[in-house]
């Protein structure tokens, strides 16, 4: 007879071990010690954070730059409820990962056990699954199946709650439900030959059609599919991932581009908000759609928008149903309207190269990001993250749209784009990493440089110091007038010193001559450096009003 036991905590770690994972975002608390306890057995590395937020959005920066779950693990009740926060930009932005959370002993439950919380209840709306472990022994398929739902379909964050008894117990060795390799694995849904056919045959019957992809090809591989479906069918593609709809910074005239165009093709973009729910005047009423998504929910809920004007929706994922089109791809789209698109999408006013500040002290935006713009493009794997705020705006306007850009996203949550530099130099520590935020943003996460310093994490942060929520402020002027603003003002803070002093490498930037010795500065440095510029408080960029 075997004596020998396996602790649950242990079950947890060699079972991420089995998929392949050894890097693990986190922050300690009384109910994941075990697990802690659990990693020195094996090879992950734990990277800890000083907020459960930032593990969940360096989880997520890992999930775009990788394809594979990030994993993000975090104590339970408080620990839980800092890191739920930060899954809606997850969410957002179809990102993989799997949040795990330590969780009140189930011995405790509904007796007021320490840090008690309907955490999987918490989760769930901004989660593709989310639920609590039940017993010891299936404590590995339960995190198969968080990993395995992740990466399925329209990728996305899972949570699972793990009970700190479950955690400490041990059983029998031949009791654990070890999971097979296939537990892990998600099964693609292909867009079939026929399927594929009659979408290719209605895009030849149109004049104007644009293809549109959701956030899950905002990476290089889906930027990669995009330009082979651009160079099969000649059908103009764009990648929606802002909140701001029409009016992404990036996107140039694409307002201009959408109303003109009859047939819009969704290639694993949802159809929401960001669409104006394809009402008219923003998308002409006779335009006729076609929606490709992994999820019957999102085909059903186009066509209970638009009813017939849908000419064909179904089921399938995003990057196999974009090969099937390429394959069968035989005739091309018109070439005038391909240019006419792009022309539209990289439109930029001409009064632009020439803006300047005209405040002594303070720079304008643009005359950040055009210093700024050489070092983004100086090399292929760039990575460049964009947060919200007016400033991030003219940083997405103005510099160029790198394979490995990344932004806030359709969640519209600020925050995330300092932990996600952190991340990003984890996956690939070579890579040179930018990030691009506001002055109010910037205190979202400003801690981190702490953990870059300690991990050797250099990339350079280009905070904008208007000493104001602009977005907000903008708001306030936009829709109550100028006497009615309020609440937005923040001070003209040294977020360099702030760095200097975490042990990283602070500089201050206060005229447009000052920048190109700074970020050359920041980058010899050799640590995460953070360049805090001065700027005049400037509206983002809006290129035509859509
Ligand atoms: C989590 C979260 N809180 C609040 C907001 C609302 N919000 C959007 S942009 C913004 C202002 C950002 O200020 P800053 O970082 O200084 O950038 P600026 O607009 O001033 O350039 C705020 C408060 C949000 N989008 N997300
Ligand atoms: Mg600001």
């Amino acid at each position: 007879m075997s004596t020998s036991t396996v602790r649950g905590a242990d079950i947890v770690m060699r079972t991420l071990e089995r998929a392949g994972h050894s890097t693990i975002f986190t922050l300690s608390g009384n109910h994941i010690m075990s697990l802690f306890d659990a990693a020195i057995d094996t090879r992950h590395r734990l990277v800890h954070t000083r907020h459960e937020a930032a593990a969940v959005h360096m989880a997520d920066a890992w999930g775009r730059l990788t394809g594979e779950p990030g994993i993000a693990m975090v104590t339970g009740g408080p620990g839980h409820a800092n890191a739920a926060a930060a899954l809606m930009t997850a969410q957002g932005q179809e990102s993989p990962l799997v949040l795990l959370s330590g969780h009140t002993e189930t011995t405790q439950l509904g007796r007021g056990g320490f840090q008690e919380l309907r955490q999987a209840e918490m989760a769930a709306p901004m989660a593709k699954a989310s639920w609590t472990a039940a017993s010891v022994a299936t404590l590995g398929a339960d995190v198969a199946k968080a990993i395995r739902i992740a990466r399925s379909g329209r990728p996305g964050p899972v949570h699972l709650s793990l009970p700190s008894d479950l955690l400490d117990a041990s059983i029998g060795a031949e009791q654990v439900v070890w999971p097979e390799p296939a537990a892990f694995a998600a099964a693609p849904v292909p867009l079939n030959d026929a399927a594929a056919d009659a979408v290719l045959a209605i895009i030849a019957g149109a004049q104007r059609p644009f293809l549109l992809a959701g956030p899950a090809l905002a990476s290089r591989k889906g930027r990669d599919l995009l330009a082979r479906i651009e160079a099969a069918t000649q059908v103009p593609t764009a990648i929606m991932e802002s909140p701001r709809g029409f009016n992404d910074a990036t996107l140039g005239a694409f307002a201009d581009a959408i109303r003109r165009a009859d047939l819009v093709v969704l290639l694993g973009k949802a159809f929401d908000f960001t669409l104006r729910f394809g009402e008219a005047p923003s998308i002409d009423a006779a335009c006729r759609w076609v929606v490709i998504d992994p999820e019957a929910a999102l085909v059903d809920r186009a066509i209970r928008e638009k009813g017939e004007r849908v000419a064909f929706g179904c089921v399938a994922d995003t990057f196999p149903a974009g090969e099937a089109l390429i394959r069968r791809a035989r005739a091309k789209s018109g070439e005038a309207w391909f240019a006419e698109v792009r022309n539209l999408l990289t439109d930029r006013p001409a009064s632009w190269p020439t803006l300047a500040s005209k405040t002594p002290g303070k720079l304008h935006p643009i005359e950040v990001f055009r210093a700024l713009r050489p070092h983004v493009a100086a090399d292929p794997d760039t990575v460049l993250i964009c947060d919200g705020g007016e400033f991030a705006q003219w940083g997405q306007s103005v510099l160029p749209v790198v394979p490995r850009r990344m932004i806030n996203g359709v969640g519209g949550s600020i925050g995330s784009s300092l932990p996600m530099a952190c991340a990003s130099l984890v996956v690939e520590p070579r890579a040179p990493v930018f990030v691009v935020l506001g002055d109010g943003t910037f205190g979202f996460h400003m801690a981190e440089f702490e953990t870059a310093v300690r991990c050797s994490l250099p990339f350079v942060a280009v905070v904008g110091t208007d000493a104001r929520w602009n977005a907000e402020y903008n708001l306030q002027v936009r829709d109550y007038g100028p006497n009615r603003t309020f609440g937005c003002d923040l001070l003209p803070t040294r977020y360099d010193l702030v760095v200097a002093a975490l042990g990283g490498h602070g500089e201050l930037v206060q005229s447009a001559d000052e920048l190109p010795g700074a970020i050359e500065r920041a980058l010899a440095s050799g640590k995460p450096a953070c360049i805090n510029v001065m700027i005049e408080s400037i509206p983002a960029p809006l290129v035509r009003a859509g």
